[in-house]
């Protein structure tokens, strides 16, 4: 940026004019943030605004795709979209210029490091948090939860090895830092950590994040930060990837909520400042979530299998597999509760890129994520040179592949499957060699084998 007598901008200029701006806010209005409870670009303010004692007030009664609609809103921001800051100044649209704006509000603001060179890193950070992180998340959730683009497995795929690739960088600059930029919470850290709660609130589980144990420990010390938890509230990690719900119609305005005038609006906020909750996807925001059906699984009859038993046997057991493991896996099968099945990859002759057909195997695994409270597998990439062959035992709850994952998971139809004979003492040793990783298999040595617990 130049200034007007054409030498270099100066974040110490700026800072010098933002003590003027900062003394003279307590007599100007206070700013407004346009955007329903919950939103996360929103929280990207209201944070910013705890770090740096500034006021700012949430409208009240924001109706999302109502109040967004508006002309006195479309005059705030042209394309409709929340949220939006209105300033003494005039209003200030996307979340993270808004969050930039609140924080130069403070002359001496730490929110911009000490530095020209902290604050281009607080700016490299923000931007690689929107263009890699919210947007790889975006494009993994919304197809899912039916917004914006349909649901296509590869373009799924895509998101994930792109999220995948970015939170891996993160991890490990992080490794070595607590804090993106310096040794204090910066704007960087509050624009993550907006983008990262999407994420761990609504699709990263545990079983995704744990892959990157340095990004977890930054997220969970971030979020209980006081002035972050007093904004976001309590957060709770996803369970299970969403299902693929079918898309979703905007929101249709509601006869008894009708839009609020921008002014009228804005005299609630100032009688009552609002306070914000925990998150929803903005999108969501005005319809009441429907009570979750049960799965049909969870009707079956008790079993004396329990499958988290199972699981932390397999984890625990680190000598004498046949003997501890094994031996306990027939000990504890179930045959009315559960059933075994062998998977076999249709189209192995494609398997000529050994990374490739790995990737492949762990996308599946990652998508079955929505069956892991029903589910165990072992997955094999066999063979020491290409075409590798993929192939797979699975444990379900349930005498039938549940229903559920056949719709949901793409990959089933990828492979044959046969329901394994337990009578057959050479398909029970077979089960025994897919459990164990056994080497050679089926007189081939193992690329990997990779385990759904
Ligand atoms: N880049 C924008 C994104 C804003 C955005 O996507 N807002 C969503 C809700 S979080 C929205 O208003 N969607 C309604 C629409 O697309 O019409 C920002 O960071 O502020």
């Amino acid at each position: 940026m130049e200034s007007p007598t054409g030498s270099c901008w100066s974040l110490e200029n700026t800072l010098q004019q933002l003590v003027v701006i900062n003394e003279l806010q307590y007599c100007l209005p206070q700013e407004v943030l346009h955007a329903g409870e919950g939103n996360k670009n929103a929280f990207k303010t209201l944070i910013a605004a705890e770090y740096n004692g500034v006021k700012v007030e949430l409208v009240k009664n924001f109706q999302m795709g109502v109040s967004n609609k508006t002309p006195e809103f479309l005059q705030m921001n042209p394309i409709g979209k929340v949220p939006v800051l209105e300033t003494p100044d005039g209003p200030v649209f996307e979340s993270n210029a808004m969050a930039r704006y609140v924080a130069r509000l403070k002359a001496d603001t730490t929110l911009y490091g000490s530095s020209l060179i902290d604050y281009a890193h607080i700016e490299q950070w923000m931007d690689f948090s929107a263009t890699e992180i919210d947007s790889s998340i975006g494009r993994w959730l919304f197809p899912r939860l039916g917004f914006g683009a349909p649901y296509l497995p590869p373009a799924e795929e895509a998101a994930i090895a792109a999220l995948k690739r970015s939170l891996a960088a993160l991890n490990t600059h992080l490794s070595t830092n607590t804090y993106l930029v310096g040794h204090a919470v910066t704007l960087a850290d509050i624009v993550m950590t907006c983008n990262l709660f999407l994420g761990f609130k609504l699709i990263l589980t545990k079983s995704f994040t744990s892959e990157f144990p340095h990004v977890e420990r930054y997220f969970w010390t971030m979020v209980n930060q006081p002035k972050v938890k007093k904004v976001i509230g309590e957060v709770k990690q996803a369970e299970s990837v969403p299902a693929v719900q079918s898309a979703k119609k905007p929101a249709q305005p509601k006869e008894a909520a009708k839009p609020k005038a921008k002014e009228e609006a804005k005299k609630e906020a100032k009688k009552e400042p609002a306070k914000p909750k925990a998150a929803e996807p903005a999108e969501e925001e005005e319809e009441a979530p429907k009570p979750k059906p049960k799965n049909p699984l969870d009707l079956l009859p008790p079993s004396k299998m329990i499958l988290d038993e199972w699981k932390r046997l397999y984890s625990n057991t680190k000598t004498n597999f046949r003997e501890v493991a094994i031996k306990g896996f027939w000990d504890m099968y179930d045959p009315e509760g559960y059933s075994l099945w062998f998977c076999d990859y249709k189209y192995n002759d494609e398997n000529t890129v050994s990374f490739v057909t790995l990737n492949k195997v762990g996308g599946f695994l990652q998508r079955m994520d929505l069956a892991r409270k029903y589910a165990f597998g072992k997955m094999l990439v066999i063979g020491s040179q290409p075409p590798y062959k993929v192939k797979g035992l699975w444990l379900f709850r349930g005498k039938e592949i549940p229903q559920f994952v056949l719709d949901e998971c793409y990959d089933m139809e990828l492979y044959d499957w046969a329901k394994v004979d337990i009578s057959d003492e050479v398909q029970k040793e077979r089960v025994n060699a897919m459990i164990e990783d056994l080497e050679p298999f089926e007189g081939e040595a193992l690329l990997d084998a990779k385990c759904f617990k």
